[in-house]
């Protein structure tokens, strides 16, 4: 197992299993799975409406002995209705409950996006609050103190641009550490790659294959295939692996973290021994030519009319 280092010394496991749309009847089995497998980084989330039921694998897994809390590197992530300063405190306590920890190790900022109170996915723009009323830097400040009382050891972002780190690096008085965010072969975002390194800012590798079981809601009809790619399946066969360990190798060789989700215990085998695999700096050379800035989780669902919201502004591109 490849880890990334902290400055306080912590080290993140590079590969970690993905949970969001894990059926909460299946992502016990999942997790006590990954772990048994090797698997020492688990990605969750207050919105994936499973942290409770992850929570029962941990506890097997550590009175069973197989592993220790402190063996376990478990992020979890603010949800957008909980934006406000003194939300942040409530927000991660019932996440800790949930996972039935007292402490996590990273807390991320899930979206760069508000809601009002109770607004789990908003129904029209006036369901959003915006980032004027709402700053980053407010929710930052309660991102801040509950790292202050031990409840995370680390802080970070997700779904952050280059722009919205840069203005809160302006305010921080703790550094985000980690931007979590969409990045394959068809999203390598290699201006964010640099400017996180300069930073001492990691990044964690979202949907690395192409979040294939997404809702057709959040799905575009002509949606490209990252497992059928002719480039992917003709380095796979060249190294003898799946399509799936390429997409993952790939993103472990860019030096990024990578949370592919899974609820299959084949599959989560399988993704964990990538570890064994090494791509030719032929195969790296090639993917890299792949790059189209495609995202399949393009933030159309915040952009709703009424709301201050917009492709542009989410991404700060175009
Ligand atoms: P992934 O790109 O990880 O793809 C998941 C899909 O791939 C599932 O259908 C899964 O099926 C399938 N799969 C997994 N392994 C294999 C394999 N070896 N061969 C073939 N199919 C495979 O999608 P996600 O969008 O879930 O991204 C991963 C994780 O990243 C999330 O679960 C979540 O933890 C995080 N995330 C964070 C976001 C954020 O905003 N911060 C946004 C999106 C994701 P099966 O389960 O049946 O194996
Ligand atoms: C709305 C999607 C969140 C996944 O992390």
């Amino acid at each position: 197992m490849r880890t990334l280092q902290f400055k306080n010394g912590d080290m993140m496991p590079n590969l970690g299993l993905g949970t969001w749309k894990s059926a909460p009847s299946e992502v016990f089995n999942a997790v006590v799975e990954a772990i048994k497998v090797g698997y020492r980084h688990i990605d969750c989330a207050f919105i994936y409406e499973n942290e409770a039921e992850i929570g029962n694998a941990l506890q097997k897994v550590i009175k069973d002995g197989i592993v220790k809390r402190e063996e376990l590197w478990i992020t979890s992530k603010l949800w957008n209705n909980a934006h406000r300063k003194d939300q942040v405190l409530p927000a991660i306590q019932h996440t800790l409950k949930d996972l039935q920890l007292d402490y996590l190790d990273l807390y991320l900022i899930h979206w760069p996006i508000a809601f009002h109170d109770g607004v789990t996915y908003p129904k029209s723009g006036s369901d959003f609050i915006s980032l004027d009323d709402i700053p980053i830097a407010e929710t930052w400040q309660g991102m801040e103190t509950v790292a202050k009382q031990g409840l995370t050891r680390h802080i970070g972002v997700s779904n952050f641009s280059i722009k919205k780190i840069k203005d809160l690096l302006t305010t921080a008085s703790i550094r985000p550490e980690v931007n979590q965010l969409e990045l394959h072969p068809l999203l390598q975002q290699n201006d964010m790659l640099d400017y996180c390194d300069q930073e001492n800012i990691y990044l964690t590798a979202y949907s690395p294959l192409g979040s294939m079981d997404r809702n057709p809601a959040f799905k575009a009809a002509d949606e490209p295939n990252l497992f059928e790619h002719p480039v992917i399946v003709e380095i796979a066969r060249a190294h003898q692996c799946s399509t799936a360990q390429v997409l993952i190798r790939w993103a472990m060789q860019r030096g990024t973290a990578v949370i592919p989700k899974s609820v299959n215990a084949n599959r989560i085998r399988q993704n964990f021994e990538t570890y064994q695999i090494q791509l030719s700096e032929e195969a790296m050379d090639q993917i890299a030519a792949l790059d189209k800035h495609y995202r399949f989780l393009n933030g159309g669902i915040w952009a709703q009319p009424g709301s201050s919201y917009t492709l542009a502004n989410l991404w700060d591109e175009g």
